[in-house]
């Protein structure tokens, strides 16, 4: 007998989605916004169905992002930041603290929470990850939020 596999599809139509956005090194961050914002809208979710939750730095995503987790409004939650190696004296406590706590708000809710924060080792590899030749990691995020949600679904049955 085959083995059955379940994978999610790319099908965002009638999805709500939280996007929780750091302003911290803001001319990144709204790079990977507008790549997510693009990636979830060319795949069918409505703008309507968008919240976006604005926060100072990456240090403070997790806490926004698990409100709303809990809060039942959102199939799935995109985090975007960035936290630049050269700039940041804590480099590695910072990326460690944000990246736990985005996965401890999606495992504590049951809700995809997708890692969208670059953590990069100078502005150079951020910007290549933020729209140029290293694509743009907040439409990969947008595309993993819709295939997290459609997967999830899939292993229900
Ligand atoms: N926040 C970031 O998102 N990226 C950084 O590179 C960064 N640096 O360089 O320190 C940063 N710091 C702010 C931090 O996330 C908090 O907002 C701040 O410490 C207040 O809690």
């Amino acid at each position: 007998m085959a083995a059955r596999t379940v994978s999610g599809l790319l099908d965002g139509k009638g999805l709500r989605i939280g996007i929780v956005v750091s302003r911290f090194n803001d001319f990144i961050v709204e790079r990977l916004l507008a790549g997510a914002m693009d990636g979830l809208v060319r795949h069918g979710v409505a703008d309507k169905d968008i919240t976006i939750a604005r926060v100072p730095g990456s240090l403070e995503i997790p806490v926004a992002a698990q409100k709303m987790a809990r809060s039942k409004k959102f199939d799935a939650l995109l985090c975007l930041g960035c936290v630049i190696r050269g700039e940041t004296i804590h480099y590695e406590q910072v990326c460690a603290e944000v990246a736990r706590g985005v996965a401890r708000s999606a495992l504590d809710s049951g809700v995809p929470v997708i890692f969208g924060v670059l953590t990069t080792e100078n502005l150079q590899q951020a910007i290549e990850r933020a729209g140029a030749k290293g694509g743009n990691r907040g439409w990969d995020a947008a595309e993993a939020a819709i295939e997290m949600v459609s997967l999830l679904k899939g292993l229900e049955s």
